[in-house]
C-alpha cells in the first residue's frame, strides 16, 4: 500500500508525461433524489423536476470515475458501461478562433433537459434501454505541450474503451467524445482502429480537414503540422481509416483546387457539399452517405461548424452558407442502421455563443442523435 502510494506520488511529479488518473470515488455512480416522509421523491419524478440540480452530466447520465485504476490497468475494478461520453477539453490546435477547451462543459450545460422521455419522431427512449450510458467527465490534458495531451487522449481512449462492458452480449464499450477541437477525433481514431480495425468516416465539417500537414503546418516543424485541420490526412497515413469515407456539409475554400482535392481523395474521402441538399434534399443526402460506408463500420464526426453561424456562431471557423440545425438532426437521425462505433461532436466554442446558446443546444441534440443511432445498432 505505503510503495503503491509512493509510486503514484513519484509518477505524479517526476515528469509532466506522466498522466495521474483521479483515484475511485468512493461515492456511488448516481445521485439519488431525496426521499420525503411519504416514502416519495421530496422533488418529485414528473414534469416539475429541475433537472438542473446537481452536477451537470451529459443528459444527466450517472458519472464515472472510467478513468480510475488506468495506471495499474485494473480493468475490472471501473464500473461496467456500454457507452461513454467522454470529454477533450483541448483547443490549441486550432487555425482559428481558440475557445473549444470550453466545449464539453457547454455541451453537458446545453444537454441538462435530455435524458428524460420518448423522441417523438421514433417513440424511442435513448436513454432506457438495452444501453448502460454514462458520462465519464472530462479527461485532463495539459495545455502546455499538444504532444503530450495527444498522449494522454490517447491513452484515455484506450483506457475507457478496455472497461468491462453492462451487457453481456457486447465486450467493446463505445465512446462518444465531447471536443475540443478536431484534432481531438485523432485520438478516438487510434482507439478504434485497434478496436474495430479501420473504419469509415462520416465527417460532417464546412472543411476537408485532411491537408497535408507539410502545408496547413507551413513546414515549420513536425509538431505545427498535427492540427485540426490535418487530423485526417494523419489517419489515413497512420491506416486508422478506410477509403470508403465520406465528408458531409463541405463548403469552404480550398488552398490548392488540384492538389488538396486529389490529396483529399487519395485519404480516402468524397464529399457531399453544402448546397447539394437544395439539390438532392435531405433523404438524397443520407442515401449518398449510407451508400458510401455501406458494410463496414463507421465513426461519425460532427464539426459544429458544418451548420450554418446563424445556427452554430460559437465555434473556432465560421463558415456561412451552411445547414441547419433541424437538416442536421434529420439527416443523423436518417443513418439508422449503421454499424456506429464510434462518434463526435466537436469544434463547440462556447464563449462565441448568443445569449440563447444555440451552439450548445443544437450540439447536445447532436450528441443525443449520435447515441440514439449507437443503441438502435448494438455493435460487439
Ligand atoms: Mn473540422
Amino acid at each position: 500500500m505505503a510503495s503503491t502510494t509512493l509510486l503514484f506520488l513519484f509518477a505524479a511529479t517526476s515528469t509532466a508525461r506522466d498522466i495521474a488518473f483521479p483515484p475511485l470515488s468512493p461515492l456511488g455512480f448516481q445521485q439519488n433524489p431525496l426521499l420525503g416522509s411519504s416514502g416519495g421523491s421530496l422533488l418529485g419524478d414528473g414534469i416539475g423536476d429541475a433537472p438542473w440540480a446537481g452536477l451537470t452530466t451529459f443528459a444527466n447520465l450517472p458519472h464515472v470515475h472510467c478513468l480510475a485504476g488506468a495506471d495499474a490497468e485494473e480493468k475490472e475494478e471501473g464500473e461496467a458501461f456500454d457507452i461513454a461520453v467522454l470529454g477533450a477539453p483541448f483547443d490549441t490546435g486550432v487555425t482559428a478562433r481558440p475557445g473549444a477547451r470550453y466545449g464539453p462543459t457547454g455541451i453537458r450545460l446545453g444537454s441538462r433537459r435530455l435524458g428524460v422521455g420518448y423522441n417523438i419522431y421514433t417513440g424511442e427512449s435513448t436513454y432506457n434501454t438495452w444501453a448502460r450510458i454514462v458520462d465519464c467527465g472530462d479527461v485532463p490534458l495539459t495545455v502546455l505541450d499538444n504532444t503530450v495531451a495527444l498522449r494522454q487522449l490517447d491513452r484515455a481512449h484506450k483506457v475507457v474503451a478496455a472497461r468491462k462492458t453492462n451487457a453481456s452480449s457486447y465486450t467493446t464499450p463505445r465512446i462518444l467524445t465531447l471536443g475540443g477541437d478536431h484534432t481531438t477525433t485523432l485520438s478516438a481514431l487510434r482507439s478504434t482502429s485497434e478496436k474495430w480495425g479501420p473504419v469509415s468516416v462520416i465527417h460532417f465539417d464546412s472543411h476537408l480537414d485532411t491537408w497535408d500537414p507539410k502545408v496547413l503546418g507551413g513546414g515549420i516543424s513536425h509538431y505545427a503540422g498535427v492540427n485540426h485541420g490535418t487530423f485526417l490526412h494523419i489517419a489515413h497515413e497512420e491506416g486508422l481509416i478506410r477509403n470508403t469515407s465520406i465528408h458531409a456539409g463541405i463548403r469552404a475554400p480550398v488552398f490548392n483546387r488540384h492538389k488538396d482535392l486529389g490529396n483529399d481523395a487519395r485519404c480516402g474521402f468524397e464529399m457531399v457539399k453544402a448546397r447539394e441538399i437544395d439539390r438532392i434534399g435531405i433523404d438524397g443526402i443520407i442515401e449518398r452517405l449510407k451508400a458510401r460506408v455501406s458494410g463496414s463500420r463507421v465513426y461519425i464526426s460532427v464539426d459544429i461548424d458544418v451548420l450554418d453561424p446563424a445556427f452554430a456562431p460559437a465555434t473556432g471557423t465560421a463558415e456561412p452558407g451552411g445547414w441547419s440545425t433541424r437538416e442536421l438532426l434529420s439527416i443523423l437521425d436518417g443513418l439508422t442502421g449503421l454499424q456506429v462505433i464510434g462518434a463526435d461532436v466537436v469544434e463547440v466554442a462556447p464563449v462565441y455563443d448568443n445569449v440563447g446558446e444555440p451552439t450548445t443546444l443544437a450540439a447536445a441534440q447532436i450528441a443525443d442523435s449520435l447515441l440514439t443511432l449507437m443503441v438502435q445498432t448494438p455493435v460487439g
